[in-house]
């Protein structure tokens, strides 16, 4: 329902000029007031409770008048009698969801507190804009490094089944990535996790994955796309990792396409096609994984702090490590691509803790060389009812709940 802009456009005018009065557009909310999440550009999405004394009689006009003055766009009202021993009263509790203009939040509020009882607001920090359609991944534009001049940035590759651009590797590239995946896959026997061992077994026997050619990612999102649901996206650079990791909450992997220098096969500090192919691909093509990965996502949307969901996304998705029959084995991607680093991590130089969200969550991560500690999971499943049991912990103003009829996110809301 959206309110109107007709009628007593005096009465209103002059409503809204007495609120901003006193309360001022740009006074500071207070802490954990009001704004909730931002729905587009300079609308936000606020949620209230609130009581009404004596509706029956009184106030509820009053009430309507502020929404109205506002021209808060209402999404869902509903009351309820309020709960007494012996109800006697006519007082009546409201819970509203409604959409307004950033600058009015807290003169709406302020106005509302002169009419009604018990005001209340989702106490919560801000939650910056994260994708809640598929189509929305298009505005991920936040892009760090790696500018790609071939691919179109106003024409962003459509989600709705055009072909990936296929991409024609010159020889050198195709000798780079001969050399990763030669080495790589020598040490996968006794390196991986055997989710990736049996992921990448199919990967070469139905997705075309050998050494003299590079896959392309329409044939690899399609081969996900059956076995998880999961399906790849061109990235035009390097993406914010709020960005990249938001879009796994669709099932979408923003995937690199460019190859890693020839100079250093063996490691490179940003993801390239070897990373993505290599390192997470197969992962991917794990259901338990994909569903952990989606969940993932999920919780950090809807997280104020991204910090440390980041923490945590990196030492588990990227440089995690699990035990498998008695000794230790690689599943995150960063690890999985690097032939430097994999041997690196499973020898006896660097630090080997056991995984606790709590603490990996906190711990800084090194992004240009190999880690100086790594978290080693007692096996998947544990890591995965561990990071459930922290994401439950972590503070959230809000709930999501991902529709895959619809492939849009539901917010659900926990007031
Ligand atoms: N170090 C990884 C590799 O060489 O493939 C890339 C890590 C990207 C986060
Ligand atoms: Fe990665």
């Amino acid at each position: 329902m959206k309110t109107d802009a007709a009628g007593a456009p005096g009465r209103r005018a002059s409503l809204k000029e007495d609120a901003e009065k006193e309360t001022p557009a740009t006074e500071p909310l207070g802490k954990g007031e009001g704004l909730v999440w931002e729905e587009e550009e300079g609308r936000a999405t606020l949620i209230l409770t609130f009581t009404l004394r004596d509706a029956r009689t009184a106030g509820l006009s009053k009430t309507a008048n502020v929404f109205e003055a506002f021209e808060a766009g209402i999404h869902h009202l509903e009351t309820r009698p309020v709960k007494k021993p012996r109800n006697t009263s006519d007082d009546l509790e409201f819970f509203v969801k409604c959409e307004v203009h950033n600058s009015d939040v807290s003169v709406l509020i302020n106005s509302l507190k002169k009419v009604v009882q018990d005001v209340k607001t989702i106490r919560d920090e801000r939650v910056p804009w994260f994708p809640k359609k598929i189509r929305d991944l298009d505005k991920c534009h936040h892009l760090i490094a790696k500018y790609e001049p071939d691919l179109d940035h106003d024409h962003p590759v459509s989600l709705r089944g055009d072909p990936l651009p296929r991409v024609e590797y010159t020889a050198q590239e195709t000798a780079t990535w001969r050399e990763v995946y030669r080495k790589l896959s020598s040490l996968y026997p006794t390196h991986a996790c055997k989710q990736y061992l049996d992921a990448f077994q199919q990967l070469e026997k139905c997705c075309g994955y050998q050494e003299d050619s590079i896959p392309q990612l329409q044939d690899v999102s399609r081969f996900l796309k059956e076995r998880t649901g999961f399906q790849l996206r061109p990235a035009a650079g390097l993406l914010s990792p709020r960005d990249f990791l938001a879009s796994l909450a669709f099932r979408v992997f923003q995937s690199t396409q460019y190859i890693r220098h020839s100079s250093s096969p063996m490691h490179s500090p940003e993801p390239d096609c070897c990373h993505e192919l290599l390192g997470h691909v197969p992962m991917l093509a794990d259901k338990e994984f994909a569903q952990f990965s989606q969940v993932r996502s999920l919780v950090c949307n809807s997280s104020s702090n991204e910090f440390k969901g980041l923490d945590l996304y990196w030492f588990t998705i990227e440089f995690g490590l699990c035990k498998q029959s008695g000794s230790i084995k690689a599943y995150g991607a960063g690890l999985l691509s690097s032939y430097g680093e994999l041997v690196y991590a499973l020898s006896n130089k660097p630090e080997h803790k056991p995984f606790d969200p709590e603490l990996t969550a906190v711990h800084p991560y090194q992004d240009q060389t190999f880690q100086p500690v790594y978290f080693v999971a007692e096996n998947f499943e544990d890591a995965k009812a561990k990071l459930q049991k922290y994401a439950l912990k972590i503070k959230k103003p809000f709930s999501l709940h991902y529709d895959p009829f619809t492939c849009s996110i539901e917010v659900l809301n926990t007031p």
